[in-house]
């Protein structure tokens, strides 16, 4: 019996120690026991369920993979694997731990002071403190180096924040926001630096954005910034943090969490329409018996263990336990495919559900509906594609020739 369940074709349970299973299904009894009775009416009403927080905390998932500081200092494999079960309950219950982890504490992690790292990681690590990491503006999406929010430096040493940011997670909930702005004039990405701005600073509003279509159960805001002023202290001082590749190195933390977490919602997808297909009958006989849902049912599985093992490979590389290092392409292929492969199969699981697909009672249109968020933020398809394009002919292709 694999800890993956029946969509285990290809051994995948042999390829995690037992530790590391344990740790998967610890965090997948916290979602059976806390998500999964509750996530219907939170997604319909639109509700985060904070009160999940101090348990997470508990769990020793919030920022797992990081050392020190109250983290847990988990393998990224071990983190991939949590992540999977999180997502398997709700994408938007995975990017919490995404946005809390992976970005806002490993800015801090990577690029902090020691001051700024012993204020804030302990109380993150135990959910007693929640942040938000500000990249994407209204203007300035799959292009963060056209970002127009600015951090002037004053005589005295305080910087002045002003701008909006758009898409962020959690923001109305934080206590503290990363907040990256252009430093410089000229607007290309090199002046950008990172601020730690505790969200109770004057001049910091975050809004909710209403409405979605997806990731109900998740919150995402428009910020603004009107004079927002920080002491010299407050920005991340790491020679990490200058320019782009500041930002962009916790995007790929998050992007890596992803890999893993969409092949949760795959499998749960693909777990949901074989209990409901070897249930229910028509025609005389249960669907699972019909020819054209086994040859669904197959491919949906083919497609889940490659996921994994595409995802298990890059978790390897980058805990050093395979050859070689983790590159932007690396991340690229694995984001790019697993979310492709996971929306793909949680649409065909819908359509096998039939007109019971569309309802909450099941989870798969849920997933999908996540999805459309998932694989558009932390680098669209076009900005995978280009990526690996770019690796592949050493082109950069990102802006238009003529
Ligand atoms: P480019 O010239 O390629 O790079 C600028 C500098 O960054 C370095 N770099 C990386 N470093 C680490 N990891 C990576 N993946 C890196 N990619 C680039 C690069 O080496 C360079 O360093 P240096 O030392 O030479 O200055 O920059 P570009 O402007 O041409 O970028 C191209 C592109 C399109 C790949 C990049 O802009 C990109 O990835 N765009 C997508 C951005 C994105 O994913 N945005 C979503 C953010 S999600 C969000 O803000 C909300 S958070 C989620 C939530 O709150 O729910």
């Amino acid at each position: 019996d694999s800890f993956l369940g029946a969509v285990d074709l290809t051994g995948l349970d042999g390829l995690f120690s037992a530790e590391e299973k344990q740790t998967a299904l610890k965090v997948r009894g916290l979602v059976d026991e806390l998500i999964r009775p509750n996530i219907a009416r939170w997604y319909e009403e639109a509700v985060f369920p904070t009160e999940i927080i101090p348990e997470l905390g508990k769990l020793g998932v919030l920022g797992m993979h990081l050392d020190g500081y109250g983290c847990a200092g988990r393998s990224a494999v071990e983190y991939g694997l949590a992540a999977q079960e999180l997502e398997a309950g709700d994408s938007g219950l995975r990017t919490f731990v995404s946005v809390q982890g992976s970005l806002a504490m490993s800015a801090i992690h990577k690029h902090g002071s020691e001051e700024q790292k012993n204020q804030w990681l302990p109380a993150m690590a135990a959910g007693e403190a929640i942040g938000c990491f500000g990249l994407t503006e209204p203007t300035a999406g799959s292009d963060p180096a056209s970002m127009l929010t600015t951090a002037r430096q004053e005589p005295g040493g305080d910087w002045v924040l002003n701008g909006s940011k758009r898409w962020i997670g959690l923001a109305s909930l934080a206590d503290v926001a990363i907040i990256w702005a252009q430093t410089e004039d000229h607007g290309n990405g090199r002046g950008v630096r990172g601020f730690v701005v505790p969200t109770d600073t004057p001049g910091f509003r975050a809004e909710v954005i209403n409405a979605k279509l997806s990731m109900r159960a998740s919150v995402q805001c428009e910020i603004h910034l009107e004079d927002v002023r920080l002491p010299e202290s407050a920005m991340l001082p790491a020679d990490s943090a200058v320019g782009l590749k500041g930002p962009f190195q916790c995007l790929n933390e998050a992007r890596y969490g992803i890999i893993w977490g969409v092949m949760g919602a795959a499998r749960d997808s693909f777990n949901t329409v074989l209990d409901y297909t070897l249930g229910r009958t028509q025609f005389g006989h249960r669907l699972a018996g019909f020819q054209l849902t086994q040859a669904k049912l197959a491919d949906m599985a083919v497609a889940i263990n490659k996921g994994y093992l595409l995802a298990h490979q890059i978790g390897r590389t980058k805990d050093g336990v395979l050859p070689g290092t983790v590159t932007p392409a690396m991340i690229s292929t694995g984001k790019l495919d697993n979310c492709r492969v996971a929306i793909e199969i949680s649409r065909e699981a819908r359509e096998m559900l039939g007109g019971n697909g569309i309802t909450l009672e099941h989870s798969p249109l849920r997933h999908a509906n996540n999805l459309e968020s998932v694989r558009t933020y932390e680098g669209t398809d076009e900005v995978h594609q280009l990526t690996i394009g770019r690796t592949l002919t050493g082109i950069g292709a990102f802006t238009p020739t003529a």
